[in-house]
């Protein structure tokens, strides 16, 4: 764990501490003028600036942030789950967590939106949910298990997959403490699946999973980006059956989709909400790195007005799940979801906007 040290406030990893001093004191700078000083009166997490701490140095938590090994004091908290041990395809999430806190360096301080995170939250990152990689079953449960303490910290989960089966136990969890949820779930599948080759627990059957024991509340959830070839010719007919409502990318094309986010903000209404973010919703051209990839799907661009449409949702946990890193040599599908972790906390309901 980084030894961490406060100084007039603000909570820097040690070495970046030495570092943006002797920086700042190496070119005469006023201190006052340093943007992280600038940030916030509170206490909170505040990443070192690449304008004193070079981008590419310390240790690769998510966002630069400080590691600390408990949810305790925590707003929002950014958590690994390395599995893909429930993967129909291409295997590699196990991998996900580790290249998008690698590609996460160079977040900045605010969203284009004028979110300003760091200013209103404290959030760090603490880790990885130490997983079973043998045992699906057993895993589920060490997930479980870990974001129940999370949960019991008043701390709000952003999630780095690990493939989609971890929705399954996190929501299990988040359903202990708020209730059933509504669900803004992104993804070009539906994941409702009830068994594959006799299993219950795949990456293809969270949500039917979810249903089945009450941690949804089925008229406050979306599915959005649904698409591909189908073994029947009504696909997502059990989804409609539940009462959720589904949005197929085809109906998504060469749209904006600031209206659909419109209806999905009164659709979800004040109650708790989880959003779950598939990266294979985006089309493979943008994120390759996946697991089981379907042509002709989102824009990064709809990615973001999809998250920045949740603004005004009551979010209390976020997912961004099933980055396969060998499949990606250029990084950019972690990039992106880095990009969309960040937006995701940019929009929970204590982040304050300029
Ligand atoms: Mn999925």
């Amino acid at each position: 764990m980084l030894h961490l040290i406060r100084m007039k406030g603000i909570r820097l990893p040690t070495a970046c501490v030495s570092l943006a001093r002797a920086v700042r004191e190496s070119v005469n700078v006023n201190v006052t003028a340093s943007p992280t000083r600038l940030m916030s009166s509170k206490s909170y997490n505040v990443p070192p600036s690449s304008e004193f701490v070079a981008r590419i140095s310390g240790i690769a938590t998510m966002a630069k942030l400080p590691y600390q090994d408990t949810p305790e004091g925590l707003d929002a908290a950014f958590i690994g789950v390395p599995i893909d041990t429930g993967t129909s395809n291409r295997p590699g999430t196990r991998f996900g967590p580790r290249q998008i806190r690698a590609e996460s360096f160079m977040l900045r301080n605010y969203s284009g939106t004028g979110a300003a995170p760091w200013e209103s939250m404290m959030v760090a990152d603490i880790g990885d949910v130490n997983v079973n990689l043998y045992n699906l079953k057993d895993a589920c449960k060490r997930i479980r298990e870990f974001y129940r303490n999370v949960m019991a910290a008043g701390c709000i989960p952003l999630t780095m997959g690990g493939d989609h089966t971890i929705a399954y136990p996190i929501l299990q969890a988040v359903a202990e403490k708020h209730g059933p949820v509504g669900l803004v779930h992104v993804d070009a599948h539906a994941d409702t699946g009830d068994m594959s080759l006799g299993e219950k627990i795949t990456h293809g059957t969270p949500f039917r999973r979810c249903v089945e024991e009450g941690l949804l509340d089925c008229k406050r959830v979306v599915q959005i980006g649904l698409r591909g070839t189908a073994y029947s010719p009504d696909a997502y007919a059990w989804s409609r059956e539940q009462g959720f409502r589904v949005v197929q990318a085809d109906q998504c094309w060469h749209k904006s989709l600031v209206p659909l986010m419109t209806e999905v903000r009164a659709q979800m209404g004040k109650g708790p909400v989880y959003l779950s973010f598939d990266i294979d919703a985006l089309d493979p051209a943008y994120a390759p790195g996946t697991g089981t990839p379907e042509i002709a799907g989102l824009t990064p661009i709809q990615g973001l007005e999809i998250i920045r449409g949740c603004r005004g949702i009551n979010l209390v946990g976020c997912d961004l799940v099933e980055v396969s890193p060998p499949y990606d040599t250029t990084g950019n599908t972690a990039l992106t979801a880095a990009n969309l972790l960040f937006e995701m906390l940019c929009v929970l309901p204590k982040t304050k906007h300029y």
